[in-house]
């Protein structure tokens, strides 16, 4: 009848974030609780983001979910839970225009549509679980008029994938692991707004835009359950990296940075290649990236570029100014030349085949 007609949508968008101090290990599995501390920044959202639009409408008899276009499932347990967490928190929402009335009983039988769409590849190490996550808590908790603040929300989007739970800020952003077992210290803070350090400027070298062949879940899991190193990494090495790569950003101090960025990137590498069986996620093309720019930064009074590597070969560079980042270009194209079929809008680093 007339009832079912309305549709409510929310759209937001969310860029992902990269990680230059890493999170890697896990101490509650289910609620997604980290055995360190981390430190990320927040992209420009005109770049890597999601666009994730959800709706609520009567006339909806299920919860259902595409990705680029792609129906998926549902089922999942950190879809389940980040849907019930918001759902426990929704409030009255009244649209007198459309007639639309909604009370906080109603959002317990009413079902939603969500549409989410990347605009880069899903998969290949480019912390497309971060950018997803967030934007689906925070549309949903803007569409069900959740009160929560961001803290409250990152502990949410922390439950759908731990990197996503710093997406929800711009700028610079902390993962706290916090100490309750019911993870509700486990949040995220904004150390610095995406003004405070805009000098930087961020290249992503896409080296493959396959999908990695370790998913970081069970990645994570096999280095926790097998490394050693890992241990000292959480224990002894993070904790002092955080405290110095807070004063770096503070004092916007590349060179602290840099050194910061970079060997927290290999150590949590090396902490990969410690776990048994061992994990690579980088190749030949991310290695002789890292050559080039400790070679380029040994040259010059102090560093020009950081580097760091997720769970896949691309690099993320950040360089500490407008006008470096164009000589890296240049010295990425002289290093890594591309082929003459090579479509230049999509320039992928030693890997024809995309
Ligand atoms: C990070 N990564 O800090 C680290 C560095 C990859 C390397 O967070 O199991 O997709 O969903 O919590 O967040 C990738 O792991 O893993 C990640 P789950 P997630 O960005």
């Amino acid at each position: 009848g007339e009832s079912k007609k309305w549709v409510l949508l929310v759209t937001a968008q969310t860029p992902t974030n990269i990680a230059v101090i890493k999170y890697w290990g896990k101490r509650d599995e289910s609620l997604i609780l980290p055995i360190n501390d981390s430190i990320s920044v927040t992209l420009d959202p005109a770049h890597l983001c999601t666009t994730t639009t959800v709706s609520v409408s009567p006339s909806f008899d299920q919860d259902r979910m595409w990705l680029n276009g792609k129906e998926i499932s549902l089922s999942g347990g950190r879809f389940q839970r980040c849907l019930k967490e918001i759902r426990a928190r929704a409030s009255d929402v009244e649209d007198e225009k459309k007639g639309i009335k909604i009370t906080k009983k109603d959002w317990e039988n009413l079902h939603l549509h969500i549409s989410s769409y990347n605009n880069f590849p899903t998969a290949a190490g480019l912390a497309s679980s971060a950018a997803g996550f967030a934007c689906l808590v925070f549309s949903l908790a803007k569409l069900m008029n959740v009160k929560e603040d961001l803290g409250q929300l990152s502990a949410i989007a922390r439950q759908g994938s731990g990197s996503a739970c710093r997406s929800l800020y711009g700028g610079f952003v902390k993962w706290i692991m916090g100490k309750n077992d019911d993870g509700s210290d486990s949040i995220a803070v904004q150390l610095a707004d995406e003004k405070h350090w805009d000098e930087l400027v961020i290249v992503i070298a896409v080296v493959s835009s396959r999908q990695k062949e370790t998913s970081s879940t069970s990645g994570m899991r096999e280095t926790v359950e097998t490394s050693m190193l890992i241990k000292h990494r959480a224990k002894e090495v993070v904790p002092k990296r955080i405290v110095e790569m807070e004063e770096a950003i503070k004092n916007r101090d590349f060179p602290s940075f840099a050194h910061l960025a970079c060997a927290d990137s290999n150590q949590f590498h090396a902490v990969c290649m410690d776990t048994s069986p061992p994990i690579f996620y980088m190749n030949d093309t991310s290695h002789r990236i890292i050559g080039c720019v400790e070679k380029w930064n040994r040259s010059e009074e102090s560093p020009q570029v950081a580097y760091t590597f997720d769970a896949g070969p691309n690099a993320v560079m950040i360089a500490r100014s407008r006008k470096v980042a164009a000589l890296l270009l240049q010295r990425l194209l002289f290093h890594f030349p591309p082929n003459a079929d090579t479509d230049l809008n999509s320039y992928v680093i030693g890997d024809k085949s995309i």
